[in-house]
């Protein structure tokens, strides 16, 4: 915590995988980087409140509501952190926003095109009255995937022809896994598409610097039954006698164009059995190639075709050094992050933005538009695979 700094209250909506990853972030931004505000946090709200007290007690929050609506006339709330399912994210964004406090979001940003226009809207309204917000696409705060990026910026790998992102997981591969809210359409929008192919979506056009035209996809939902749940942590659940219809996909392929002219191709999927966050992405250039596989998170991979071709060869670079992004703030060279310093890099670049009344990335604007691709991509799915251009 910044000696001197003045606070920064918070109000988080959701308690369970992401909260906690928030919780853990808000708790810890400070105390291994210097912020212009120290993060408060103030208030949690769950639903039921025996259950949010506990984890209010367990993440380290303040105080507990039931009702989100409390948070918005809150003096000791500054911003809102939306860490509810995708179908409550529109209507708490915007009242938020319009009510004056920060916001950031969960992705996807909204479960539908329109519901997304709407949070940009308020985005942009509240913009004018120095309320700022931003979405949570973590893994752009991952070190090599920051790398990535500024090597793509700083021409190390030329013109980009190819890239290649999956994201492979395999939780639910089990048919009796129960019928949790990622399974369900009006909770979730889509399924594997949104939860993860959101993320893939993202990193692709964060790392290329360019944004996806067009798509034809196919989607499958291969267990189209499953038990409903009974009670949930996480993503771990347990099922009761009761059984219900999958409406979402379990996954999802597409084939893809950029803007300048690169091919791409996507896959994303819970049923890819043994993987279990392999959110992968190459990227092959004209001078040179970058490849990146969270579950080897310090490492990147980068071949630089410039190289005399007798010693050249795809390198590994272990991104630990003080020189990469973030990584000065944490342990010597070699000693490694994990899943959750993506969340504390998050959280330290948006209470910076706030700090300096500058715009955080990503935006609402830019969740939109990974939601176009979504959108696109189930409609062409649905129409057997048709090419489909997504609006800029
Ligand atoms: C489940 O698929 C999940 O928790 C996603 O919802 C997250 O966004 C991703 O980071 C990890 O997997």
């Amino acid at each position: 915590m910044t000696q001197g700094s003045t606070g920064l209250g918070v109000g988080m909506v959701g308690h369970a995988f992401m909260g906690a990853a928030h919780s853990q972030a808000w708790r810890t931004a400070g105390r291994f980087f210097d912020l212009p505000l120290s993060p408060d946090m103030a208030v949690l709200c769950g639903r039921d409140a025996a259950t949010a007290q506990a984890a209010a007690d367990r993440l380290g929050w303040r105080h507990v509501v039931t009702d989100w609506k409390e948070l918005l006339t809150r003096d000791d709330v500054a911003l809102v952190d939306v860490c509810a399912p995708g179908d409550v994210h529109a209507e708490i964004a915007v009242a938020a926003l319009d009510a004056g406090k920060h916001v950031l979001c969960e992705k996807p940003l909204a479960n539908t095109v329109d519901e997304a226009r709407a949070m940009v809207a308020a985005a942009e309204r509240a913009r004018a009255n120095g309320v700022r917000s931003m979405v949570g696409f973590n893994y752009r705060r991952v070190p090599a995937v920051a790398l990535a990026r500024q090597l793509v910026a700083d021409g190390r790998i030329g013109e980009i022809r190819h890239v290649r992102g999956t994201y492979l997981q395999d939780w639910i591969v089990d048919p009796e896994f129960p019928l949790v809210w990622r399974l369900q359409a009006d909770r979730a929008g889509s399924g594997a598409l949104g939860d993860i192919g959101a993320h893939v979506v993202d990193l692709a056009q964060f790392v290329t610097g360019d944004r996806l035209t067009g798509v034809s996809a196919l989607t499958e939902t291969f267990v189209r039954e499953r038990p409903l749940p009974e009670a949930s942590r996480g993503l771990a659940a347990s099922g009761g006698p009761g059984r219900g219809r999958v409406d979402v996909d379990d996954a999802a392929l597409f084939l893809g164009r950029f803007s300048r002219g690169a091919l791409a191709s996507f896959e994303a999927t819970r049923f890819a059995t043994g993987r279990k966050n392999a959110l992968r992405l190459e990227v092959n250039g004209s001078l040179g190639s970058l490849a990146f596989d969270f579950e080897a998170m310090n490492e990147l991979s980068f071949f630089d075709g410039t190289e005399d071709a007798r010693t050249a060869g795809f390198r590994r670079i272990l991104v630990t050094e003080a020189d990469h992004p973030w990584a000065a703030a944490w342990w010597p060279p070699g000693h490694g992050l994990g899943y959750e310093h993506t969340f504390v890099h998050e959280i330290v670049d948006l209470v910076r933005d706030l700090g300096a009344g500058t715009d955080p990335v990503p935006s609402f604007a830019d969740g939109l538009q990974v939601q176009l691709v979504l959108d696109a991509v189930l409609r062409s799915a649905a129409a057997g695979s048709q090419w489909k251009e997504i609006e800029e």
